[in-house]
């Protein structure tokens, strides 16, 4: 948003030394500008917190494997290290009328810095684990309030 206030500021100084022609064109370009502003928004949601996927030393975990976000908020997954990780939600394990195969990402992440992300728009517990590594004990959860 800072970005695009600064454009307002910009255009704002021209317009005061020239003809109404281009002030029109400000407008139009305003309206634009405001369209472009309202998609940022809808693709930045609130973003809440980062999940590491595999713990520096290669634990096979997510890190932190628990945490609280509000209704809304968006977390993500980082691949780390360690993988391939997935993130599959516990279908015994999360809020009723949310389908776990709906939210969850099960192809593997096979590389560094590789992410998945999810928005949560029902509270609840959610719990969750990867794939390959759920027999070493590799699960989280999340709780939205
Ligand atoms: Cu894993």
């Amino acid at each position: 948003m800072f970005a695009v206030q600064q454009t307002f500021a910009t255009k704002t100084v021209q317009v005061n030394k020239v003809n109404k022609t281009t002030k029109a064109s400000f407008v139009q370009d305003m309206k634009k500008a405001a369209v472009v502003g309202a998609t940022v928004l809808m693709v930045n949601p609130a973003f809440a917190a980062t999940i590491k996927l595999g713990g520096d030393n290669g634990e096979l975990g997510f890190y932190p494997p628990s945490i609280t976000v509000s209704k809304g908020e968006t977390v993500e997954f980082v691949n780390n290290k360690a993988f391939p990780h997935n993130v599959v939600f516990d279908e015994d394990n999360v809020p009723a009328g949310v389908d776990a195969d709906k939210i969850s990402h099960e192809d593997y992440l096979n590389g560094p810095g590789e992410k998945v992300t999810n928005k949560f728009d029902v509270a609840g517990t959610y719990g969750y684990y990867c794939e390959p590594h759920q027999g070493a004990g590799m699960q989280g959860k999340i709780i939205v309030n």
